[in-house]
């Protein structure tokens, strides 16, 4: 009984307990900022991409957040929206993208939080699969920001 306690515990503090935990900091284009987390992003809704991706050879599934959602929540009025990621890549994307394709903050693939190593754990997902035109553009897969951590509504 306690050794099976013991072990137990050992497995506890071995868990990566960090890869499950995120946070975002969001801007909307009027107040302050809001930092989104695990809990009030699935408050939000949650949406499923399955796609592959140039870092995934095979079609896995992507789950989280739509930045459409917070587009109409948080920005309504802006015309891009910047996203940043922990290695300070950036980009701007046009609110109109985000409304046609309806891209996914990814915070599960195949229901599994993403690890840091694996680009986690924020990925902006696209639907790559579903739409040709997404394939094929770069610019849909230079928009694919991984390790995001922050999104500002300009
Ligand atoms: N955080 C972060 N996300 C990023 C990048 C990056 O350097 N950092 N590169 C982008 C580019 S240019 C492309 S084409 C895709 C795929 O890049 P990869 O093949 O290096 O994964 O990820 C995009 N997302
Ligand atoms: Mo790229």
């Amino acid at each position: 009984m306690d050794l099976l306690r013991r072990s137990l515990l050992v497995a506890a503090f071995c868990l990566p307990l960090s890869v499950s935990a995120f946070t975002v900091k969001l801007i909307p284009s009027v107040t302050g900022h809001i930092l989104l987390d695990e809990r009030n992003a699935r408050a939000l809704g949650v949406a499923t991409i399955t796609t592959a991706t140039q870092w995934t050879a095979a079609a896995h599934r992507w789950s989280g957040l739509p930045l459409s959602t917070l587009l109409d929540r948080y920005g309504r009025m802006a015309r891009h929206v910047r996203v940043r990621a922990l290695n300070d890549y950036e980009v701007s994307i046009p609110a109109e993208e985000i409304r046609r394709y309806a891209p996914v903050l990814a915070t599960q693939m195949d229901s599994r939080p993403i690890a840091v190593r694996d680009k986690g754990p924020v990925i902006l997902v696209w639907p790559f699969d579903r739409y040709e035109a997404v394939n094929q553009r770069q610019r849909y897969h230079d928009w694919a920001v991984w390790h995001v951590s922050e999104i500002v509504f300009q």
